[in-house]
């Protein structure tokens, strides 16, 4: 409710490999995000935070076994740095499989708020006590196996960048993605009119908004009630649990 409403979103991201974010981060919509001045991001290297020589920041699990575990004292010490660098403290979101699935409800919720720190592990896991000490929120992007945080986070950051006010030329065209309303998207054509044998359908050419509006939720409920019968299931779940919830 003050000045601060309008400072950007501040990405911190704690991670092994900074190096993978940056182009990432210069392209697209992070990109286009940053030089409109909405959102900063800030990669660091929990390497660095190691107090071994070579920078050693993994060791073997006790009680055996294989792979290498994420030892808590760079994870601490890169974290207790970075949070001291800015205000407020902002969510410690650690990316991992055994995390809440992330969705496109979170993504708004992140895309609100000032500050999101994005923890990536590597190797076979994280040492327990990361969970235990310190005040994460652990996140997953699917049911499947990735080698690291990298990949996830930058799925978080990206979902998450494109719904902050300002960052879309056009505000409108998040609330007619898949997901916003609960649908997946209508079919989209643009030039030229036909293709080696394949028509834009006709109603789209037509200039008539009314019926085009009608097709495309036609479309897009088709398809979802085809592809993803759950969303719709969801939708009406939501729709009776939400009335505290409006904009
Ligand atoms: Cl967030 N991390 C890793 N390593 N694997 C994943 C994941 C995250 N989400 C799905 N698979």
């Amino acid at each position: 409710m003050s000045a601060d409403e309008n400072r950007p979103l501040r990405f911190d991201v704690l991670t092994l490999f900074p190096e993978v974010f940056e182009p990432f981060l210069r392209a697209s919509m992070p990109g286009i995000a940053r030089q409109k001045g909405l959102v900063s991001y800030h990669l660091h290297d929990i390497r660095e935070y190691s107090l071994e020589k070579h920078h050693k920041v993994d060791d073997r699990p006790y009680g055996g076994g294989p792979g290498m575990v994420l030892r808590c004292g760079p994870v601490f010490r890169c974290y207790e740095a970075v949070r001291a660098m800015a205000e407020p403290a902002g969510r410690l979101i650690m990316l991992t499989p055994q995390g809440k699935r992330f969705n496109q409800d979170m993504a708004r919720d992140l895309s609100r708020s000032q500050r999101a720190l994005l923890l990536c592990g590597h190797y076979e896991g994280f040492d327990e006590r990361i969970r235990q000490g310190l005040p994460v929120e652990e996140v997953s992007v699917g049911d499947y196996v990735l080698s690291g945080g990298e990949a996830a986070a930058m799925v978080v950051l990206d979902a998450t960048v494109r719904l902050v006010p300002g960052v879309l030329g056009h505000e409108d065209a998040t609330s007619l993605d898949s997901f916003a309303e609960g649908l997946l998207e209508h079919p989209q054509y643009t030039r030229p009119p036909e293709f080696r044998g394949m028509s834009v359908p006709e109603v789209l050419l037509s200039g008539d908004h009314a019926r085009i509006q009608q097709w495309r939720r036609r479309l897009a409920e088709e398809r979802t009630r085809a592809r993803r019968a759950d969303l719709l299931q969801h939708e009406s779940e939501e729709t009776e649990t939400s009335d505290e919830q409006t904009e």
